[in-house]
């Protein structure tokens, strides 16, 4: 049967996609026996082990992960870009998207907007929109690695961190109007990512740059509303090959320190270089206070952001082990901002966000199911096999049951990527959009 969006109408314009739970319900009985069978002998199994299942089911339904606005079209590389038909080419279109995410994982719902690629004509259709598809506004992005149309400096030798005031007054104000228009919309927090660097020895004072980013950064934060988060992303390399200003954690929490209590690092999976380890950087920055939010992807070799777990689902899993202990040990910690940061070459991006969003859930579930006072003793026991036995028996377990569960309870689809499919939403996005249509991001 080939599937029809159901409509409302908004101020504007006819917003038509909006999955009717109905169809979902219809589509997850054909598979809601064998989800209950396979639920059961988890849960038993589980309840078995001292765990408290509905607890875990209430956890994981609680994470909400913020969809990144750019990521709802194809990416490209620096040799070129093959579109995947049906982009969504503004706003409105993204935030269906994203709707769609929501309907089908019950796990997306927020968006991250980037600025200027994102700002909306009319706020008051655009948060009616968020409001009717369950949608929140999670951090805005400012971008100072792009001139922008009509800018009268630019950041081709950087932006908050450039030798000259000029550009650097003018990349404040552009931080300090995102955050005007993030307030409009309801949203809590700023992300500051900086390409600025150098791409030769020699090019760059290294501690002239520096200064200048904290001092712009200063400017930045004393324009952030109280109840608002500072996030600043680091990153190794990319697009300059030899340095970067923000390049580390390290770099990022002495300038999160030196602006106050609101600032925060945000860690990037893709922007560590190879073999860092990750889940102790996550785990040292809880310990401080100092972790503010996340961008999920996956890498082999750099910044390739590629679907969540799809390389190193270990890793992720380590990651989630840190962050369950800080959740319930660091409350000098803020509520995480949880984004994806995922770019698409060769996949529908829709599908690649379900993956996504399923392999973070399956990450938290499973990091969930570590005995954390079970390994302190074993820690404390230097017992190294037992350790690492309590690790693997937790990531071994097939948790994909429990996480339908969670989707089933909040009126998810069992299977979103089935439903997807089944529901043929790609096919009436090309018809409504057409297929040249091209969204905006990198
Ligand atoms: C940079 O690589 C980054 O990770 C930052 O978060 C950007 O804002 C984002 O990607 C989008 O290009
Ligand atoms: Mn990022």
């Amino acid at each position: 049967m080939k599937y029809t969006f159901g409509g409302f109408y908004s101020i504007k314009k006819l917003i038509s996609v909006k999955i009717k739970e109905e169809h979902i319900v219809k589509l997850n009985k054909n598979s809601l026996k064998n989800h209950i069978e396979n639920f059961d002998f988890l849960a038993n199994k589980l309840s078995k082990k001292g765990h408290n299942v509905s607890d875990i089911v209430s956890k994981l339904s609680e994470l909400q992960v913020a969809i990144p606005s750019w990521a709802l079209g194809a990416g490209g590389t620096r040799f070129g870009r093959f579109s995947f038909y049906g982009e969504p080419s503004n706003l409105e279109q993204k935030l269906e998207d994203v709707g769609v995410l929501q309907s089908l994982t019950q796990t997306a719902g927020a968006v991250s907007l980037h600025i200027p690629w994102d700002i909306p004509s009319d706020y008051n259709a655009i948060i009616e929109q968020a409001d009717a598809l369950n949608i929140k506004f999670d951090s805005v992005n400012s971008n100072t690695f792009q001139d922008q149309k009509y800018a009268i400096e630019t950041y081709k030798y950087g932006s908050l961190s450039n030798t000259s005031q000029a550009v650097r007054e003018q990349a404040i104000q552009h931080n300090l109007d995102v955050i005007n228009i993030g307030n409009k919309l309801g949203s809590k927090c700023l992300t500051i990512w900086l390409a600025d660097g150098s791409c030769f020895p020699g090019q760059n004072n290294f501690q002239t740059a520096f200064q200048n980013t904290q001092d712009s950064l200063k400017n930045i934060y004393m324009g952030l509303p109280d109840d608002w988060k500072m996030l600043i992303e680091y990153k190794p390399y990319e697009p300059n090959l030899y340095s970067t200003v923000i390049r580390d954690w390290g770099a990022s929490l002495m300038l999160a320190n030196g602006c106050g209590d609101k600032a925060f690092t945000l860690v990037d999976l893709g922007h560590h270089l190879p073999n860092s380890n990750i889940e102790q950087i996550v785990s040292i920055l809880q310990l401080k206070g100092k972790l503010g939010g996340f961008h999920f992807n996956d890498s082999k070799y750099g910044d390739d952001d590629l679907t969540v777990g799809s390389i190193k689902p270990y890793a992720l899993f380590l990651i989630f082990n840190e962050l369950v202990y800080g959740m319930e040990n660091n409350p000098q910690n803020p509520d995480l901002n949880w984004m994806i940061d995922a770019s698409h070459n060769v996949k529908d991006p829709l599908e690649d966000l379900i993956q996504s969003l399923e392999a973070i859930q399956e990450a938290y579930a499973k990091a969930l199911l570590i005995d954390q006072a079970e390994l302190k003793v074993a820690q404390l026991n230097n017992d190294v096999v037992k350790c690492q036995e309590i690790l693997q028996g937790a990531y071994r377990t097939d948790v994909r049951s429990l996480l339908e569960k969670v989707r089933l309870s909040s009126g998810g689809a069992l299977s979103p990527i089935n439903a997807y499919r089944s529901l043929n939403i790609r096919d009436t996005l090309i018809k409504e959009r057409g297929k040249n249509t091209v969204a905006t991001g990198l």
